[in-house]
């Protein structure tokens, strides 16, 4: 594997490891200061950036090179609000599609058209997130600081988990 491309994917794999570390630490802070919604859908995605990173890790892998995995960064744990976390998430996901699209990039200098193509479906992948993100952002912000339309938009949240082990325990 292209020695350029397999550093800046493993670079990749840093960044999708804290994504989950972060979306955890939201997570929790959600649990612990009664938003049961906001929660479990953070959990899961928690889960979901963990798998963003172990496809990495099995591509990289797969096609002769190796991971190495990097030091991960303890994420903020306080957060003011709901709205602050989801504010936050919007802007973890802008920066994790600039950091997708420098990666392509990467492999087109290269001419890893291999690694370009499978990098296809964080580019897809991305576009979903930052348009689900910024939905979420928008109905929050709509209800204010009104607590019965917070409480309208955690329930909306629990509906949005798919019901995997880490949303449902
Ligand atoms: Fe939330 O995105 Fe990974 O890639």
């Amino acid at each position: 594997m292209n020695s350029k491309v397999e550093t800046t994917l493993n670079e990749q794999i840093q960044k999708e490891e804290y994504s989950s570390r972060l979306y955890l630490a939201m997570a929790i802070w959600c649990e612990v200061n009664g938003f049961p919604g906001a929660s479990s859908f953070l959990y899961e995605h928690a889960d979901e950036e963990r798998m963003h990173m172990l496809k990495l890790v099995h591509f990289v892998n797969d096609r002769g090179g190796k991971t190495q995995l990097m030091n991960v960064e303890v994420p903020p744990q306080e957060y003011d609000s709901v709205l602050d976390i989801f504010t936050q998430i919007k802007e973890h996901e802008m920066f994790i599609t600039e950091s997708i699209n420098n990666l392509y990039g990467v492999t087109v200098d290269e001419k890893d058209y291999t690694t370009g193509n499978f990098l296809q479906w964080y580019i897809t992948e991305q576009v979903e997130e930052e348009s689900l993100f910024n939905t979420i952002l928008d109905k929050i912000k709509l209800v204010g600081r009104d607590k019965a339309g917070m409480f309208h938009i955690d329930k909306e949240l629990e509906g949005m988990t798919g019901g995997s082990p880490a949303a449902a325990e």
